[in-house]
């Protein structure tokens, strides 16, 4: 099988043409190559293939002109390409044989690619997954985005336990997995005057800065399909190489100037997520990469010589959380002051194109942005802003045909209510005020939806409530997230993969693309030689992922004790220090036992790894204390048998390769109704990891697929949290009394069981006073639930049956079923067939 056209694949073309590439596109000797060279050249070879079936694709799109769907993300956290497209291709054996006859080994080489990390954590991570899945489902879409010159920070941990970061020169080494496009160029103005022309809003917005868009595309291969898609970064670039004027005046730092802040925009990915903070900077990478799309999807569109009242009918824009918000008035700019069309008809088309998907409730990630700061970098959009707020179209419905006849308002609908209408507007009043993006996103698109079931019902009855009220129930979703399960299950533990599709006795291609599938291995927990080789698989990913921190960090790891793994952007809300209390307490406790009890008990590895945005403080002192208790704790000759601890640095989407396929439990321990979803937690149970958690987010969903008694649940839930966080500010019970486990384990810290402990006060503090996450509530629940895995785990047998239950049920949480739910119910796009 292979997805090629045109390029012959049988081993002798491909070692030929890698040959090739070494000797043309890299100018090299094939005999003189290493390890970067060789994995250069493969990559330019592959990359060959995918050219032509991108080509294919985007020729039967603009020939078909179906629907197209464009999902506009600030982030793709897309990790390695290598092996991935080889595996989408059906190349992977091919390129292995060819690469050997070379003298190289596969593994070695595709070691070499660096990730492509342009994104935090979940969000981008999510749109790697839809893209991957578009591709597969031959579903007609594109991702725009931003060409960072530096992705994610690398993380680096100093000698005391903190937290460094190192810049991430991603472009280093050419990356041949994009194509610049420099004829796709679009000019994009910041500052500058906006003047109303006439009554009808209409305006001409001049003068200021005007930037260069330049297109860069990475081709996005389907699985099994000749669908190949496209993702579109751009990268700034100054309008005029330098200011003439000013370098004949002899100034030349004022002359490249200009140069720099243009190419400014789009040099570094902002390293928070979760929290807001108004830079202008940032605001300019927004805007830039909303109106070169947009420009990009109406060139695309005009080509098809429709009236632009059918715009809706052609793109469906899928806003990723509020960063691409806008596009909203962007588009409202373009149609009024560009295509002269009147508000209300601009207006229809624009609440007809968008849709809106929340990733977070917590109210310090909800972007604001100050209206001075908006009125000066993008003055005709605060203009429109505010003409959505008050004069025109506040709150239309959202039908072409009769926008007009059934404009209804707040106030006609709620009259006198004056705090419903401060709740909802775009503006909050304040020092300065701000513009409240979900608000915007809200009203302006088409369809919202939250990415699980609690967090979709957490968006409608809290931040978005007064907007369910008024626009009705209908507008606002859910689609479940999902993950792909190429790169999660078949790229990352081909052991695990090729055991399935013997025992299931299918072809991989069939049920990668049908996850349900898997529920033909629950007979097989019957199956004594089955459950073995699962276990073993297991066992050898356990022993590749300790040879990876033997290679790493020179620690040897002992693979025959419980892997247990929490890897995830570090944050409050998660409750890292939920875990390294636990740990602290756990070492604590063996401590006090007898080396006769200790014995007994089921020894553990923790692993942790995660990056901290680099200015939030408590995040990074969570990090130095677990990496002081682990260089404490794994010296400790009474314990180290029964508990040792591990921080792996620089957590990437390579390295959760490698974590994911090795754990027995992962845990995914947020304060309940905080974790708007999570994915990695379906990551690990694809992989027949069990899951401890909070009843949050999908983990709910999870527990529903597998049953309860193969997730390991603990803590209080949703509706206690605002209770409980009420009596910790009004009637505080102290921590020995509420919690002498919690308050012991904090005392030993404070004491300097892990070095000086005046350092870690301030992290502590976060528990002894307001405890805003619910530590100390959730304590002991949770030590009880680890005391659940143990016990658990000590059954083998049964383990074992737990693990592929949990992998056999995890056929919903596909990417390919969320992204035709949103195909389906939201952008009303159909598969387009990429045949010739
Ligand atoms: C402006 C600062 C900022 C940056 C990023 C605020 C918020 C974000 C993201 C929305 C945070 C994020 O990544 N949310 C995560 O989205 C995942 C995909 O839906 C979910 O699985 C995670 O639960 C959610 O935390």
């Amino acid at each position: 099988r292979s997805a090629l056209r045109g390029l012959d694949t049988d081993v002798g073309s491909i070692t030929k043409s890698v040959v090739h590439h070494v000797q043309t596109s890299l100018a090299r000797q094939p005999h003189n190559l290493d390890d970067l060279g060789a994995y250069q050249a493969a990559a330019l070879s592959v990359r060959d293939n995918l050219i032509l079936n991108w080509n294919e694709t985007q020729l039967q799109y603009t020939r078909k002109a179906p629907k197209r769907a464009y999902y506009l993300s600030l982030e793709f956290l897309m990790g390695r390409t290598l092996d991935n497209a080889l595996l989408n291709l059906g190349l992977k054996d091919e390129y292995k044989d060819g690469i050997k006859r070379l003298g190289f080994s596969i593994e070695d080489i595709l070691e070499q690619e660096r990730d492509a990390a342009l994104g935090n954590g979940g969000l981008g991570r999510l749109a790697a997954c839809y893209l991957d899945s578009s591709a597969s489902q031959e579903l007609p879409l594109w991702g725009y985005g931003l060409r960072y010159k530096y992705g994610i920070f690398q993380q680096l941990i100093s000698p005391e336990g903190n937290q460094l970061e190192a810049p991430d020169p991603w472009l280093e080494h050419q990356n041949p997995w994009e194509l610049p496009r420099l004829d796709v160029v679009y000019d994009v103005r910041f500052y500058g005057q906006a003047e109303r022309l006439d009554g009808k809003g209409r305006a001409q917005w001049t003068g200021g800065q005007e930037v260069l868009a330049i297109a860069y595309d990475v081709m996005i291969p389907g699985y099994g399909t000749q669908t190949t898609n496209n993702l579109r970064l751009w990268e700034s670039r100054p309008k005029r190489g330098f200011d003439l004027n000013s370098f004949n005046a002899g100034n030349y730092e004022g002359a490249v100037e200009s140069s720099n802040s243009a190419e400014a925009i789009t040099s570094v990915l902002y390293p928070n997520d979760h929290t807001t903070f108004g830079k202008e900077l940032r605001l300019k990478q927004q805007y830039f990469w909303t109106a070169a799309s947009l420009a990009d999807i109406l060139r695309r569109f005009k080509n098809l010589d429709k009236p632009i009242t059918e715009f809706p009918e052609y793109a469906a824009i899928q806003l990723n959380d509020t960063h691409p918000t806008l596009a909203i008035p962007e588009l409202m700019r373009v149609l009024i002051d560009e295509e002269e069309l009147d508000w209300n008809t601009a207006w229809g088309i624009v609440t007809n194109t968008f849709f809106y998907t929340n990733h977070t409730v917590l109210p310090e990630a909800l972007e604001k942005w100050p209206v001075p700061l908006i009125e000066h970098v993008l003055p005709r959009h605060m203009q429109i802003i505010y003409d959505i707020v008050s004069l025109r179209s506040f709150f239309l419905t959202r039908t072409l045909s009769d926008a007009s006849s059934s404009r209804t308002s707040v106030e006609r609908k709620f009259p006198h209510d004056r705090e419903r209408l401060a709740r909802m507007s775009l503006i909050e009043e304040g020092q300065p005020k701000q513009v409240r993006m979900a608000h915007l996103a809200c009203i302006g698109s088409r369809k919202v939806n939250g990415v699980a079931e609690l967090h979709s019902d957490l968006v409608r009855t809290t931040i978005l409530k007064d907007f369910v009220e008024f626009e009705g129930i209908s507008k606002f979703g859910n689609v479940t997230n999902g993950i792909t399960p190429r790169r999660w299950l078949d790229q990352c533990n081909p052991e695990l993969s090729a055991l399935i599709s013997k025992t299931l006795k299918l072809d991989k291609t069939v049920w990668l693309k049908d996850l349900t599938k898997l529920e033909g291995l629950l007979p097989f927990t019957e199956d004594k030689a089955f459950c073995k080789e699962w276990a073993a698989i297991k066992q050898r990913n356990k022993e590749r992922l300790a040879h990876h921190v033997e290679l790493t960090l020179g620690l040897k790891v002992n693979t025959n004790a419980l892997f247990d793994v929490q890897i995830k952007r570090l944050h409050e809300y998660k409750r890292q220090t939920l875990n390294i209390l636990g740990v602290i307490h756990r070492y604590l406790t063996l401590k006090n036992m007898t080396p006769a009890k200790r014995k007994k008990v089921v020894n553990r590895v923790v692993f942790f790894a995660g990056k901290a945005a680099p200015a939030y403080y408590i995040a990074k002192l969570t990090i130095r204390l677990i990496v002081n208790v682990a260089r404490i704790i794994n010296a400790d000759p009474d314990t180290k048998d029964h508990l040792t601890l591990y921080f792996l640095p620089d957590y990437s989407v390579s390295l959760a390769e490698v974590l994911i396929p090795a754990s027995n439990i992962s845990q995914h321990i947020s304060t309940a109704g905080t974790e708007a979803s999570g994915t990695s937690n379906m990551k690990f149970c694809l992989n027949g990891g069990l899951l401890l958690g909070t009843v949050d987010g999908a983990n709910i969903e999870i527990a529903e697929e597998v049953g309860e008694s193969n997730v390991f649940f603990f803590g209080h839930l949703t509706p206690a949290v605002e209770d409980l966080r009420f009596q910790h500010l009004y009637h505080p019970v102290p921590l020995e009394q509420k919690c002498p486990a919690l308050a012991h384990v904090l005392n030993q810290v404070s004491a300097g069981l892990f070095g000086d402990g005046h350092v870690y006060e301030p992290l502590l503090n976060t528990v002894r006073q307001g405890d805003y996450y619910l530590l100390s509530d959730d304590f002991d629940s949770y030590i009880a639930a680890l005391g659940m895995v143990d016990e658990a785990y000590s059954d083998s047998e049964e383990w074992v049956k737990k693990s592929i239950r949990t992998t056999a049920k995890m056929g919903k949480f596909s990417s390919d079923r969320a992204i035709n739910e949103y195909a389906e119910s939201y952008w009303n796009i159909e598969k387009v067939p990429v045949t010739k």
